[in-house]
């Protein structure tokens, strides 16, 4: 066994993000379709995150915004001519597909990629495999510019291994790490990974919600732990509660989150409670481990409160003297019902002593928390050398970062500011500056 550290890699918010309503089950995003956005203000939102739990002593790295507008998607569709016609054409003839196109979803990196580390994989690397989000539009040509960043940072092949994203197909819908916990005794030693999905592809019959998409597939599910070597008795397939899925939780971590051996769930978060936890307890046991659960009723917090507040999107963090953090949204302090229950649990004499909240409501105005800015990456010290530096968050690179930002981002974009080819000319320049400050050359070099 080797010491490992969980680092959490966060989404840099990219300089178009916007409010496009394009995700389809994800309320949050709906309810705040049309508003004005304030780009600089969710990125210096993103970043204070980043540099307090860095101060706090947990191992806090960054992953970088995303080329946009995605070009060759514009000209794929037809539109032709220079930057600015093809801009000024799709606003006029498909105005929802240039706001694809500048998404800036590539920010909540939960959904980057599913990762397994080292400990619990055949041959002994961090396995990686981006996600295809071929769910939605807008994000599924993100996985082609996640996995550039990816390999840039994880080159290291006697450490690393990074798939590429699965077949881009319905029977293969992938939203990466949002639908995977991993429950251990210590990060450096075997742990259980949980996949959870949301329907089967071959199984007309099985349950799936009615309303909503369900985004994961349990064939997907299967794909990845396959590419990992992580099949066997420590690797669990869960179905999500579709009920919950039809109420506006559309990935696992909007209703539970798990660490070291606690799981933070809802009663209503699986399909089949008793089952999950049974068969989580005795892959725990495989693996030296005894399940801790916390559950919340559904009388304590119904459901609509968990998706408003995000309760479950919060990130359960190991400290570094012991004992465990909880990182929420502000909104969880402003809901009466979320409020209480916090208060409860950090008094409670359980594994969670610690809350720490965030104003973060740029992000989550589209319907990403604290946990769906970040992916977890488990790293042994051999594993953190080999890595890319540049991205680890330090005083020094925030700080520059946040110049950057200041520098570059607007702070208000409307819809129809989209139309504006001045944006594209002003994010270009941006990005061409972030690659000098992450020391990673050449990752925007390709057609954009
Ligand atoms: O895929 N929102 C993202 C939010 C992702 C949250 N991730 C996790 N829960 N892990 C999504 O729905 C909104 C974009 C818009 O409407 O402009 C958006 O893509």
């Amino acid at each position: 066994m080797t010491t490992a550290r969980e680092y959490n890699f966060d989404g840099l918010v990219g300089p178009s993000h916007n409010y496009a309503g394009l995700s389809f089950g994800n309320v949050a995003s709906a309810r705040n379709f049309k508003s004005v956005s304030n780009p600089k203000q969710a990125a210096l939102q993103g970043l204070a995150k980043m540099r307090a739990l860095a101060a706090r002593g947990f191992a806090q790295a960054v992953l970088p915004p995303q080329s946009r507008p995605n070009f060759g998607l514009l000209r794929d569709i037809g539109f032709t001519g220079s930057d600015a016609a093809v801009i000024a054409r799709a606003a006029s003839k498909a105005p929802m597909i240039l706001a694809c196109a500048y998404s800036a979803a590539p920010m909540w990196t939960a959904n980057a990629a599913t990762v397994s580390p080292s400990p619990d994989t055949a041959d002994g690397r961090t396995h990686f495999t981006v996600a295809n989000l071929n769910n939605k539009m807008h994000r599924s040509f993100e996985h082609v510019e996640t996995e550039r960043a990816l390999r840039a940072i994880f080159a290291d092949e006697r450490h690393f291994v990074v798939h590429g994203a699965l077949p881009p197909t319905p029977a293969f819908g992938d939203e990466g790490a949002a639908n995977h916990t991993r429950l251990c005794a210590t990060y450096g030693s075997p742990g259980v990974e949980m996949f959870v999905y949301g329907r089967v592809e071959f199984e007309p019959d099985a349950p799936a919600p009615k309303h909503f998409p369900a985004r994961q597939t349990l064939e997907a599910s299967q794909a990845v732990a396959r590419l990992h070597g992580v099949s066997g008795s420590r690797t669990l397939f869960i179905q999500q509660n579709p009920e919950t899925i039809d109420q506006g939780v559309f990935h696992n971590d909007v209703i539970a989150v798990g660490n070291g051996n606690v799981l933070f769930y809802h009663q209503q978060a699986f399909a089949d409670e008793a089952g999950t936890l049974a068969k989580l307890r005795e892959a725990m046991g495989a693996v030296n481990a005894e399940l801790r659960t916390i559950r919340v009723d559904a009388t304590e917090v119904p459901v609509a409160d968990a998706v408003s507040s995000y309760l479950f999107n919060s990130q359960l963090l190991s400290k570094p003297d012991g004992g465990m953090l909880l990182v929420v949204p502000q909104e969880c302090r402003e809901n009466p019902a979320v409020a209480t229950f916090l208060d409860r649990l950090v008094t409670s004499g359980g594994p969670i002593g610690e809350l720490l909240s965030f104003d973060l409501r740029q992000s989550m105005r589209n319907g990403g928390g604290p946990a769906c800015l970040r992916l977890r990456v488990v790293l042994n010290e051999a594993e953190a050398a080999a890595m890319h530096p540049g991205v680890i968050m330090t005083e020094h690179l925030y700080s520059r970062l946040v110049a950057w930002v200041e520098k570059h981002y607007r702070d208000r974009i409307a819809p129809d500011d989209l139309a504006d080819p001045q944006l594209a000319a002003e994010i270009r320049a941006a990005l061409d500056e972030l690659t000098g400050i992450l020391q990673l050359p050449g990752l925007y070099d390709f057609q954009r």
